[in-house]
C-alpha cells in the first residue's frame, strides 16, 4: 500500500439526490487501484458518538431544533470526527473521503437557516484548527431535480422536509463558496451517472498529479 507525502482529504458536496453516494465508491476504488490506502467516512456521523447525534440532528423527535443548537451539535459531531478518525488518518498518511464536511455548514446552517458566515467561521477556527479539504467536489444540479432524486430514494428526514426555497438558498451558498476557492471543482450532477464518474475521474487525476 502506498504511503504518501501529499495530504488527500476529499470532501463530496452537494443538495439532497446529487449523487454523492452513488459515486463515493468509485472515487474509493479509483484510489485503492492506484494502491492507496482509503479511509470512507461522513458527516454528520462517521463515530459511533458522531452516528448518535446524526440520528438527533436528521430525525423527526427535534423539530423545534434552534438553528444554533443545529450548528452546535454539527460542530460537536465534526471535532469527535476530526480526533478520532480524520487527523489519525490523515497522520497515517491515508486518503479521507468524507461525504459532507465544513462546506455543508456554511451551505445549510449559513445560507439555509442564516447563520452568519463569521460566526461559522469561529466554529470553524476552534474545531479544525486550519485544518481544511485539500479537494472538494461539489456536485451542482438544480434543486428540483435533486429532490426528486432523493424523494425516490427514502422518506425525507428533517432537514430534507424543509421547503424548496431553503434548498435554493444552500446550492446558491455552495456555488458562492466555489467560486471563491480553487479546492472546489463544481461537477455537473444532472448529467447521466457514467458521465458524472468519469468527469471525477479526471479530476481526481489531475489532483493526484499536482
Ligand atoms: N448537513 C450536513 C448540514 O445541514 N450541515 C452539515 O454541516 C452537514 C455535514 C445529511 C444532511 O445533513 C445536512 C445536509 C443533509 O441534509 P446525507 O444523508 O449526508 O444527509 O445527505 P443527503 O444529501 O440527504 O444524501 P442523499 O443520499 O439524499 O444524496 P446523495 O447521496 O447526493 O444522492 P444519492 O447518491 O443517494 O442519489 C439519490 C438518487 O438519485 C439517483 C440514485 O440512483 C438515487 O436513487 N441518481 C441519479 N439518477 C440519474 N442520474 C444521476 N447522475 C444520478 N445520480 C444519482
Amino acid at each position: 500500500m502506498k504511503k504518501h507525502q501529499k495530504k488527500m482529504f476529499i470532501t463530496i458536496e452537494g443538495i439532497e439526490g446529487a449523487g454523492k453516494s452513488c459515486q463515493i465508491e468509485h472515487i474509493k476504488n479509483q484510489f485503492e487501484g492506484l494502491n492507496y490506502q482509503v479511509v470512507m467516512t461522513r458527516e454528520p456521523g462517521g463515530t459511533s458518538l458522531g452516528e448518535d447525534l446524526r440520528t438527533l440532528l436528521l430525525g423527526h423527535k427535534h423539530h423545534n431544533m434552534h438553528s444554533d443548537t443545529e450548528l452546535l451539535l454539527m460542530f460537536a459531531a465534526r471535532a469527535q470526527h476530526l480526533q478520532e478518525v480524520i487527523i489519525p488518518a490523515l497522520n497515517a498518511g491515508k486518503v479521507v473521503i468524507c461525504d459532507r464536511f465544513t462546506d455543508a455548514t456554511y451551505a445549510y446552517q449559513g445560507g439555509g437557516r442564516g447563520i452568519s458566515s463569521q460566526q461559522i467561521k469561529i466554529m470553524e477556527d476552534w474545531v479544525q484548527k486550519g485544518l481544511k479539504p485539500d479537494l472538494t467536489l461539489l456536485f451542482d444540479l438544480p434543486v428540483k431535480m435533486g429532490l426528486q432524486r432523493a424523494a425516490k430514494r427514502a422518506a425525507a428526514d428533517r432537514i430534507e422536509s424543509e421547503k424548496i426555497e431553503f434548498f435554493e438558498k444552500v446550492r446558491m451558498a455552495y456555488l458562492a463558496l466555489a467560486k471563491n476557492d480553487p479546492r472546489f471543482k463544481v461537477i455537473d450532477a444532472s448529467q447521466p451517472l457514467e458521465m458524472v464518474t468519469k468527469t471525477i475521474q479526471q479530476h481526481i487525476i489531475t489532483f493526484i498529479k499536482n
